[in-house]
């Protein structure tokens, strides 16, 4: 655990509206063809959990079926032991078997307005073609491999191809840095890197190959390199090394039989931020991952897949757009819109053109987007025809009361239920949401944990608490919890399992209203989230330090309107290095280059100290007092309180702002 956790406080917005929260109850004309209008799933899962996951993993297609549901060795679990199946199989095959090789899997749009339409079949084959190029450059059953690509379909389907062969993949988010693909690629060991000459964001190209180069340059594990040409930039292909997309595919056998997978062996990793400086390789397994996956996206968005245009705005980088663009949506056959760029090109209306032009019925994004549209103004989405929504779905923070109310409204129509979804990379899939045609929404609450999810608010003790504020934990097992961290079982064990004894601690606050609600507060660790993305103070701070002028560095998460959270640096300079502007700005590039840019502090303040406890550690809830502007309170446990003052005028006369 890190060394300040604190207890969560409650968001005063929540607070306000407690006694008074609007309670919206799904209407008839949704529930006539909602899948699901009672308690019956919950019913059903409170009787057996575990038989019930079980039926749901009988909705996709195995080889073998297991031999025990599960295997629960606190805190390392085994699901469908000796079952087995393939992921590429179940997302792709048995639909084409099934009748449906002319259905879309992807509207694909390119930010400059190039348009994609990508079937069922089609997938299928450039799937089956790309496994057998994978195989070609030598990569085995087992084998990791990287992927550093933007939003364009050959990422779904690089990852289809690593999971038909059984070589777990390593997604990459392509806004990360040169450095932090580097690390990502030697922690993994990755043999290959998939990546692109570039990628179009904000009618700018991205330069992804000129990262990757740098990360190879210092990632030996990596044999070859294959490139997709996207933006047609002129880049070094180092021979022997390099070879493009283009040239593999065309050569390419268009049949490749899957590989018959364990129910438990590893079908990704993905990195993500914690409380130190070094990202956690969090381990996704095959057939529990897949039945929840395409379990909760059925449910949680009532998907009917003949007639759904689904869309998740999410970036595939992070585990949202793994479960809900890839994974969850091909198994279910569902048909999804993907958009490579930026909302605002080349006008602030784009998502809701896209949802016109594609007649999308369910979108699913993150708050911070929708706070970003408030401040655009309605304007934007009053001109488009949006009448084809009919569910709306929020990810990666606390979505405040306002900002439900302005989906609901301005998005939806008033018409469409608003799912709040809270999970995480860990849980791998969704695990507290409504189910919009039977749960009565709060705007700002996730509602209640799904069936066969068990979920409670703790205290500082680990002791229940049946009304009120405390700790989220999770109490049993679940198919798509994360098997670990890579190569760090121990870490696996401290960080999620240690808090409190026989609970998973999901690092977040919570709060239990009296109808049972849960009511999400934020993290009450070291990691902030940035626009729905989590980023480590820690890793921040040592990318600051890493910079020859720099002593010492604190960062903390300051609320911010739009993004949730805005990320404040206190930075110390070394002897005779003078507090600058510019220094400031050089610091902002420095964390960029080291992390990437939404690791970027919003502020930094330089300090001749930092604020310390007696046994020196930085106190960083004092620092997000000052960042946020309020009373400090109680300072006697400061090593020097005049820091404080410092700090506190410091704060106010020269921060760097954006
Ligand atoms: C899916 C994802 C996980 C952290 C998690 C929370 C926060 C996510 C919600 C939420 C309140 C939500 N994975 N979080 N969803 N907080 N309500 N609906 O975001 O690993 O990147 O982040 O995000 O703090 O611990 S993640």
């Amino acid at each position: 655990m890190p060394s300040d956790t604190e207890p969560p406080e409650d968001r005063a917005a929540i607070e306000a509206l407690f006694d008074e929260v609007r309670t919206i109850p799904p209407s008839d004309e949704f529930k006539k063809r909602a899948l699901i209008t009672d308690t019956s799933l919950y019913d059903e899962a409170n009787q057996d959990w575990q038989g019930f996951w079980a039926r749901q993993a009988l909705a996709l297609d195995w080889y073998d079926e297991w031999d025990t549901i599960l295997e629960w060795k606190l805190p390392f679990a085994q699901w469908f032991v000796g079952g087995t199946l393939n992921v590429s199989h179940n997302c792709l095959d048995r639909h084409v078997a099934n009748g449906l090789a002319d259905r879309v899997a992807y509207h694909w749009e390119g930010e400059p307005g190039d348009t994609r339409t990508i079937t069922y079949g089609e997938l299928l084959n450039e799937v089956q073609k790309f496994a057998n190029v994978l195989k070609g450059l030598g990569v085995e059953r087992g084998d990791r491999v990287n992927i550093y690509l933007p939003m364009i379909p050959e990422l779904p389907v690089a990852m289809l191809a690593c999971a038909r062969i059984g070589a777990p993949h390593s997604v990459v988010f392509g806004g990360f840095s040169a450095e932090a693909l580097r690390d990502r690629i030697l922690d993994a060991q990755a043999k290959v890197l998939i990546t692109a000459d570039g990628g179009w964001r904000r009618g700018s190209a991205v330069p992804l190959k000129v990262n990757a180069d740098n990360a190879v340059a210092e990632a030996p594990t990596i044999e070859h390199v294959v490139v997709v040409r996207r933006t047609e930039a002129d880049v070094p292909m180092q021979d022997g090394r390099d070879q493009w997309w283009h040239d593999l595919m065309a050569d390419a056998f268009p049949r490749c039989e899957p590989e018959r997978m364990d129910a438990e062996d590893l079908l990704y990793l993905l990195y993500t931020s914690g409380t130190t400086a070094k990202p956690k390789g969090i381990m996704h397994t095959t057939g529990g991952y897949l039945t929840q996956v395409a379990f909760t996206h059925k449910y949680v968005f009532d998907l009917h897949a003949d007639t759904d245009v689904y869309w998740c705005a999410a970036d595939i980088g992070w585990v949202t757009g793994h479960s809900y663009i890839v994974y969850g949506p091909l198994a279910n056959g569902a048909t999804s819109v993907m958009y490579e760029g930026t909302p605002d090109f080349p006008d602030k209306d784009r998502w809701w053109s896209i949802i016109e032009r594609y007649g999308v019925t369910i979108l699913y994004c993150a708050p911070t987007g929708i706070r970003t549209f408030m401040k655009w103004g309605t304007q934007y989405p009053e001109a488009h025809d949006m009448s084809s929504l009919r569910v709306l779905g929020s990810v990666g923070e606390p979505i405040n009361p306002e900002a439900w109310m302005w989906y609901w409204e301005h998005i939806g129509g008033g018409r469409c239920p608003v799912v709040d979804t809270w999970w995480q990379t860990e849980t791998g899939a969704i695990m507290i949401s409504p189910l919009p045609g039977a749960t009565t929404l709060k705007p700002g609450s996730a509602t209640f944990p799904l069936p066969g999810i068990a979920a409670e608010v703790v205290d500082e003790k680990g002791n229940k608490v049946e009304l009120g504020g405390g700790y989220l934990t999770l109490t049993r097992p679940w198919p798509s919890m994360l098997r670990g961290i890579y190569g760090d079982p121990e870490r696996y064990r401290e960080t999620y399992w240690s808090r409190f004894e026989d609970r998973y601690f999901a690092g977040d606050g919570a709060k239990l209203d009296d109808g049972g609600y849960f009511w999400l507060l934020g993290r009450v660790d070291d990691v902030m989230n940035i626009s729905g993305h989590r980023v480590s103070t820690t890793e921040v701070e040592s990318a600051l330090v890493d910079h020859p002028s720099v002593a010492e560095a604190a960062v903390v998460g300051t609320k911010d309107e739009t993004t949730g959270q805005a990320i404040i640096a206190f930075v110390t300079l070394k002897g005779g290095q003078e507090p600058s502007d510019e220094r400031g700005e050089e610091l902002r590039k420095h964390v960029t280059a080291k992390i990437g840019a939404i690791a970027r502090p919003k502020t930094v303040i330089f300090t001749d100290d930092l604020p310390k406890t007696r046994s020196g550690k930085i106190m960083r809830r004092l620092l997000r007092d000052v960042a946020d502007g309020r009373d400090l309170g109680d300072t006697t446990t400061l090593a020097d309180p005049a820091v404080v003052e410092e700090i506190k005028r410091r704060a106010t006369v020269s921060p760097t702002e954006e």
